[in-house]
């Protein structure tokens, strides 16, 4: 369980018992499900929100993955208000109405629950990133692109960005990649654009994180200042700062980089509250930041969202 005083974050039992009570409450535009399971064996819950949600309708759909790193428990956080914000102020909030009207929405809350719930085991954070495979793989370094590649990501199974024996090793990672593999409907992926939560640093980043090159042959220059734009946006409505990811240090086998490369996904990564100085405690925000800093980023939700719908 988290420590006395962080009692307002959701352990995995709590966060699944939320999600099952907001599909039950929200029949009509919530539809819960899972992509299969954690190495440990927990469901690893997909939320579907959307007008008709049990229906494959066609409208651009959008993806929000959080928690992959362990520790990084604001974000579940983040994407359990994505949930409620979509589901409780639909039909009164006229922004919230319109996208989930016109989008098909998917949350991911805990791509790693196995770490999460260690982290906070015996109510004492213990500071884990990793899965719990084994001594853990990185699952930010873990997905199938350029793996491996540049020195962004460890062989060493002790490193905190062990990149695990081959790509999508952790089955974590592969469930997710498949999830996303099969929104290839008619030879058309269907995800437009997606975001995925960290913290912490306040920033937004953007792909590659493999490469300092802006624009290569996979990413065009106006694709390069598609996601410099787009980025852009979204750090001035959270107060965020904007950088390509590789500007901060170079990943490799990192979500975003997969999602651009081999699905043309718009795929941004955001690093949550707060912006630094931290240590390990900045892993550890008390719950009373929750609600301000998830808030924070409605808007930035919102952007992504509609974004999804635009045609480039
Ligand atoms: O190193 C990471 O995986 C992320 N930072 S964290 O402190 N949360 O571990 C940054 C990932 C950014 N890289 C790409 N988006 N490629
Ligand atoms: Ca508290
Ligand atoms: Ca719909
Ligand atoms: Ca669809
Ligand atoms: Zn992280």
């Amino acid at each position: 369980e988290f420590p006395a005083g962080d009692e307002g974050y959701h352990t995995y039992g709590e966060l699944t018992e939320v999600l099952r009570n907001t599909a039950d409450e929200h029949g009509e535009i919530v539809s819960l499900s899972d992509v299969g399971s954690s190495y440990e064996g927990r469901s690893l819950h997909l939320v579907k929100i959307s007008d008709n949600a049990g229906q494959d309708e066609d409208e651009p759909e959008v993806l929000f993955t959080c928690n992959q790193h362990a520790r990084e428990h604001l974000t579940t956080e983040m994407c359990l208000r994505i949930v409620e914000r979509f589901t409780d102020e639909y039909g009164s909030d006229p922004t919230v109405t319109e996208l989930v009207d016109t989008r098909e929405i998917y949350v991911i809350p805990t791509v790693n629950p196995d770490g999460a719930e260690y982290d906070i085991e015996n109510g004492r954070y213990k500071g884990w990133r990793k899965n719990r495979q084994g001594n853990g793989t990185d699952l930010n370094r873990n997905w199938g692109y350029q793996w491996g590649c540049c020195g962004g990501s460890s062989g060493s199974p002790y490193s905190e960005t062990y990149r695990g024996p081959s790509a999508f090793s952790a089955p974590e990672t592969r469930a997710v990649a498949s999830f996303v593999e099969s929104r290839v409907v008619g030879g058309t992926q269907q995800i437009k654009a997606h975001l995925d939560f960290h913290s912490y640093s306040e920033l937004v980043l953007w792909p590659y994180g493999y490469t300092y090159d802006d624009a290569n042959d996979t990413m065009t220059p106006e694709e390069a200042r598609r996601f410099q734009e787009v980025g852009e946006r979204l750090a001035a409505s959270n107060g965020y700062t904007p950088q390509q990811s590789s500007d901060l240090y170079i990943t490799d086998g990192s979500i975003n980089d997969w999602m651009w490369a081999e699905h043309d996904i718009l795929s941004l990564t955001f690093e949550m509250y707060p912006a630094g100085g931290g240590g390990l405690d900045g892993f550890y925000p008390p719950d009373e930041r929750i609600e301000p800093e998830t808030q924070r980023n409605d808007e930035a939700v919102e952007i992504l969202v509609a974004e999804a719908g635009n045609q480039v």
